[in-house]
């Protein structure tokens, strides 16, 4: 063949507990189905579309919590694939030496799993080779001893790799600076960071097909690609799952309760799916309880979190009046001195007022 199409993908974490999420167990459990339903389209994907080769560039599972009958489920979705060949770079998730390893089960013919000390050329047909390493531990500092034959420039060259090619002190395969080494292939597919990162026309993180947390913000997806001789091609497939969103709403002292609730409702996209962590600032009518606004938006959303750095809005004159002989109402004394209509003069009250009157209480 002259011509082929691939998938390029990695950092599943299939099993993973995400217990480091802070996410409530209900949600934690859909999110580790949705992470087979990510391998499940992909697996379609490559089905339908007749893709030819599936490259994964590690942490396809967490080898300390993926079971021997996951490890199964694994392979009898490689073995449904027949006009795929996969190949598969172990990371340090599902490194080779892990608790739970690709060496437990007997993969189908069309899967390669790398093994070999040294990063290992498979000969495709005449004219491409593809290339890939698997961990064997926790750590790798550094990529020059695990480099043996080179790429024939006669060839086309893929690389399958788990590594860090973002900063160079990282403990998981630094190679920011190996890359006089990586671009000597024509196309060299990368896992271990979950953003899809180009990290220049031929290195590319494909980043994890979904988002299961609140610092992976944004579209997640897969990358496909054409191979020809010498020449290839990629565009990033974005998939459909949860997004977890990170926004932020001013309020103002005159909104009330529901206007409050209102303003949050408004940012509910996907109100059935999506995740989201708002932040309110500005400054909040006193009598409003934020407890009672989380209950009254919680129907509005699938997941949502309210962070409150707002500041109290305080009726001053009374607050004056009852502490006209002490630190309090000298503080808003003192404060009243200055241009209320300043914003910033207007917090430094506030959050004064907060920290005394917090200090007041028994
Ligand atoms: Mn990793």
């Amino acid at each position: 063949m002259s011509r082929y199409k691939f998938i390029h993908t990695g950092d599943l974490h299939l099993g993973c507990g995400l217990k480091t999420s802070g996410l409530p167990e209900s949600v934690r459990e859909d999110l580790r189905v949705d992470v087979w339903k990510a391998l499940d389209v992909i697996i379609n994907y490559c089905r339908d579309k007749k893709t030819d080769f599936l490259f994964i560039a590690g942490d396809l599972f967490e080898h300390d919590l993926f079971k021997m009958s996951d490890l199964k489920m694994l392979a009898s979705y490689f073995n449904s694939l027949k006009d795929t060949k996969i190949f598969v770079s172990p990371g340090n998730h599902d490194a080779l030496g892990g608790l739970m390893s690709y060496t437990a089960v007997d993969w189908p013919e069309n899967t390669y799993i790398f093994s070999g000390e040294k990063i290992e050329e498979v000969k495709v047909d005449d004219w491409l080779s593809v290339w890939g390493y698997g961990w064997n531990g926790e750590y790798l500092k550094e990529l020059h001893p695990l480099i043996g034959a080179m790429p024939d420039v006669f060839r086309t060259n893929v690389l399958i790799l788990h590594g860090d090619a973002i900063d160079s002190e990282s403990p998981y395969l630094p190679v920011k600076n190996d890359l006089e080494y990586l671009n000597k292939f024509d196309y060299v597919a990368m896992g271990h960071i979950h953003k899809p990162i180009q990290q220049s026309h031929k290195i590319k993180y494909s980043g994890s097909p979904l988002s299961l947390s609140f610092k992976d913000e944004g579209k997640r997806g897969v990358i496909k690609g054409d191979l020809a001789k010498g020449e290839v091609t990629t565009e990033f497939l974005p998939l459909e799952f949860r997004q977890f969103h990170v926004e932020s709403i001013e309020i103002q002292p005159e909104e009330d309760y529901v206007q409050i609730c209102d303003k949050i409702k408004k940012l509910s996209v996907n109100k059935n799916r999506d995740l989201f962590r708002i932040t309110l600032t500005g400054i909040i009518n006193a009598d409003v309880d934020l407890d009672m606004v989380r209950q009254g938006v919680t129907d509005s959303f699938y997941h949502v979190e309210i962070i409150d750095s707002s500041i109290k809005d305080y009726d001053l004159e009374s607050l004056y009046a009852q502490n006209e002989n002490n630190i309090i109402g000298r503080f808003i004394k003192e404060m009243a001195l200055l241009d209320l209509n300043d914003i910033t003069n207007r917090q430094a009250l506030y959050h004064g007022l907060e920290a005394l009157l917090q200090e007041r209480q028994p």
